[in-house]
């Protein structure tokens, strides 16, 4: 599946992964998304090895998932929708506290979701930013108002201080490899609504079930 050579990596490609998420009746695709985190893991890989304790926790989860789908039953894994009906039916989702399925897939998901909102308001901050704004200060207002509610004191002190390693923005467009700055500030306006769309959706799904807190 990885056939794209490398030096014709576009973070445009890795974007529009996501809204190949979306199924006619809105749903979304558990292959797709965990596709478009595969490309923005080896985005955030070309930026340097400050950022290898986060890849590799991203990693892990993406491979806790496609574990999932490549399992017995990985065609309840096909949607979001019929994973998590699958593992409420079958009782295959920790609750209260990590016990018997530390790694179920609706835990693992959720991780991942909550990246997703990180992953947003960064795009966002970049794609209004201008000549002088910090990629570093854009990423960490994002992180502050999304993930790090979820992270412990430790790991929000680790990813304030990666962040700080991040290539200025000029630095950044190029690494984006999508052309000009009005090319990247087009391509983001282009793929940000497709990518609110699934948090939304995804937020709706866990909301319903009551899955958004799940240890
Ligand atoms: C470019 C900078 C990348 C910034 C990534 C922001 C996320 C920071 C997260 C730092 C925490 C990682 C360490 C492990 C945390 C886990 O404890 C935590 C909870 O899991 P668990 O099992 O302990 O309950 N895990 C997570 O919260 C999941 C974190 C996944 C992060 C996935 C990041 C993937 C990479 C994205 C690079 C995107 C660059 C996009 C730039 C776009 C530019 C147009």
């Amino acid at each position: 599946a990885d056939s794209v050579p490398e030096e014709k990596f576009s973070l445009k490609e890795v974007l529009i992964t996501f809204q190949s998420c979306l199924t006619d009746n809105q749903e979304i695709l558990t292959d797709s998304y965990v596709n478009g985190w595969r490309g923005l893991v080896r985005f955030m890989n070309s930026l340097g090895s400050i950022f290898s304790f986060i890849s590799k926790d991203a990693v892990n989860k993406i491979q806790i998932m496609v574990t999932h789908r490549n399992g017995e039953n990985g065609d309840k894994y096909e949607t979001l929708q019929s994973m998590v009906k699958y593992e409420l039916d079958n009782n295959l989702v920790d609750l209260q506290r990590r016990a018997e399925h530390p790694e179920s897939g609706c835990r693992t998901l959720l991780r991942l979701h909550r990246a997703l909102r990180w992953l947003e308001l960064f795009l966002e901050k970049l794609r209004t930013s201008t000549e002088g704004s910090k990629t570093s200060v854009m990423c960490t207002d994002a992180y502050n108002d999304s993930l790090a509610q979820h992270h412990a004191w430790i790991i929000r002190k680790a990813a304030t201080m990666a962040f700080c390693a991040l290539p200025g923005r000029a630095a950044f467009f190029h690494t984006m490899n999508v052309g000009s700055t009005e090319q990247v500030v087009a391509m983001l306006g282009e793929a940000m609504p497709f990518i609110s769309k699934v948090y939304e959706i995804t937020e709706e799904l866990y909301k319903q079930h009551n899955l958004l807190e799940l240890p």
